[in-house]
C-alpha cells in the first residue's frame, strides 16, 4: 500500500493519469487539519484562513487574497470583481474559463466573450489588438482580457514572464485589466526556474488552485488589490461560497504552498518520460512536442482506435486517461505517479497500440 493511501482510499496498483487532481492529502496535511485552529470565515474570524490567505498573497506578491472552493470559482469571482455586466471580455478559445467553466462569465456576469486563438498556450498582444474594434455604438466596451498559465487544453505550455509582460502593458495602455488562470501557475513557474511573483507580479488578479499538483483535497486562491478582494469577497458571498470553519480545509493548503511546490519538477521530469517513451510506440504519436509542465497530449489517430476505445482498453490495463478529442488522450503527472508507474502506462499503450 502506497504511503499516501488510508483505510478506504483506492488501492494502489491503478496508474491514475486522468488528471493531478485526483491527489490526495499527505499525512502532515491530514494532521494539520485535524489541528487547525478555527473560527466563522464569513465574520473573517478563522485564523487558518486568514493565515492561508495572508501566506498566499505574498507568494504570489499581491496585496490581498481570498480562499475560493475552487477554480471555476476563483475565476468566476474575479471576472465578476474586474466588469460590470454587458462589457466584453477577450480571451483564448481554448480557455478553461470559455470551454469549461459551464459558461459562468456569460450566465453569471452578463458578459460578452470575445475570442483569440491559444492554440499554442499563449496569447500575443497582437492577437488582442486584432480582436479589438474602435469605440462604436454597436459594440459591447470591452474591459478585461483573461490568460491561462500553464495552458490545460495546449498540453500545460507555459507562458514566459517576458510574454506575460508584454500581454499586461499592452492591455494596461488601453486601459483594461488582465486576469491570470493560474490554475497551474506553480507548475509554470517551476518549469521556467522563475520565481512566480515574476509571473505574477504583471496581472491584476491571480487565480492558482492548491487541489492539483500541490495535492491539498479541496480550494484555490484568489489574489489582488485590496479594493479588488474586498469586492471578491462579496461576490463570493452571492455565489454561496462564503464558508464557515473553513479553516479546516484551509490547513491542508497551507501545508500545499509550504511543501509541495518545489517537488513539482518530479512530476515534470516524469511526464517528459513519459512522452519520451509514448513517441517510440508505433501509431502513438505526442502532440505538444515541447511539453512543458505535467500535462502529455497523445494521439492515437494512426491506431484506428477512438479515443474513447483507445482509454477503455488502457483502462482494462490499469491505466487511466481521459480523451482530448475524438483522436486524442490526455495524461497528467501527479505526485502519486512514480517511474514503475510511467513504465507501466508505456508497456499498456503499446499493447493497446498494437491490437494485442
Ligand atoms: N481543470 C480540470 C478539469 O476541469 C478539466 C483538469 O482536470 O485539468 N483552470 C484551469 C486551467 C483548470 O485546468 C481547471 C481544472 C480549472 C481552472 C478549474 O478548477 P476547479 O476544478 O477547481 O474548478
Amino acid at each position: 500500500m502506497r504511503d499516501y493511501l488510508v483505510g478506504g482510499d483506492e488501492p494502489g496498483d491503478l496508474v491514475d493519469l486522468r488528471s493531478d487532481t485526483f491527489t490526495l492529502p499527505t499525512a502532515r496535511m491530514r494532521e494539520a487539519m485535524a489541528r487547525a485552529p478555527l473560527g466563522d470565515d464569513v465574520f473573517e474570524e478563522d485564523p487558518t484562513v486568514r493565515h492561508l490567505e495572508e501566506l498566499a498573497a505574498q507568494k504570489v506578491g499581491k496585496e490581498a487574497a481570498l480562499f475560493v472552493v475552487s477554480g471555476t470559482m476563483g475565476n468566476l469571482v474575479a471576472t465578476l470583481s474586474h466588469t460590470q455586466p454587458g462589457e466584453e471580455v477577450i480571451l483564448g478559445l481554448n480557455s478553461h474559463i470559455y470551454g469549461y467553466e459551464v459558461g459562468g462569465l456569460a450566465r453569471i456576469g452578463g458578459l460578452m466573450p470575445r475570442v483569440v486563438d491559444d492554440s499554442a498556450g499563449i496569447i500575443r498582444p497582437e492577437q488582442v489588438q486584432n480582436a479589438l474594434r474602435d469605440a462604436n455604438i454597436h459594440f459591447a466596451p470591452t474591459t478585461l482580457v483573461c490568460m491561462e498559465n500553464s495552458h490545460n487544453m495546449s498540453g500545460g505550455r507555459v507562458m514566459s514572464v517576458e510574454q506575460t509582460k508584454a500581454l499586461a502593458d499592452f492591455a494596461h495602455e488601453r486601459g483594461f485589466r488582465l486576469h491570470m488562470d493560474g490554475a497551474r501557475i506553480f507548475n509554470a513557474a517551476v518549469a521556467l526556474q522563475v520565481p512566480v511573483t515574476e509571473l505574477t507580479k504583471p496581472v491584476d488578479s491571480v487565480m492558482f488552485c492548491l487541489s492539483k499538483g500541490l495535492s491539498a483535497p479541496v480550494g484555490s486562491l484568489l489574489a489582488g488589490d485590496r479594493g479588488f478582494i474586498k469586492r471578491a469577497r462579496k461576490f463570493r458571498k452571492l455565489l454561496g461560497g462564503g464558508m464557515r470553519q473553513a479553516g479546516v480545509i484551509a490547513a491542508a493548503g497551507v501545508v500545499a504552498l509550504e511543501e509541495m511546490v518545489d517537488r513539482l519538477g518530479e512530476d515534470h521530469a516524469r511526464a517528459k518520460a513519459l512522452a519520451h517513451g509514448l513517441s517510440s510506440v508505433p501509431g502513438v504519436k505526442v502532440i505538444a512536442s515541447n511539453y512543458q509542465t505535467n500535462i502529455v497530449l497523445i494521439d492515437i489517430e494512426e491506431t484506428g482506435l477512438s479515443s474513447q476505445e483507445f482509454a477503455r482498453r488502457l483502462g482494462e490495463r490499469q491505466i487511466r486517461v481521459l480523451t482530448r478529442t475524438e483522436t486524442a488522450l490526455r495524461a497528467v503527472v501527479h505526485r502519486h505517479i512514480e517511474d514503475e508507474d510511467i513504465d507501466k502506462a508505456i508497456a499498456a499503450f503499446r499493447e493497446v497500440a498494437r491490437g494485442s
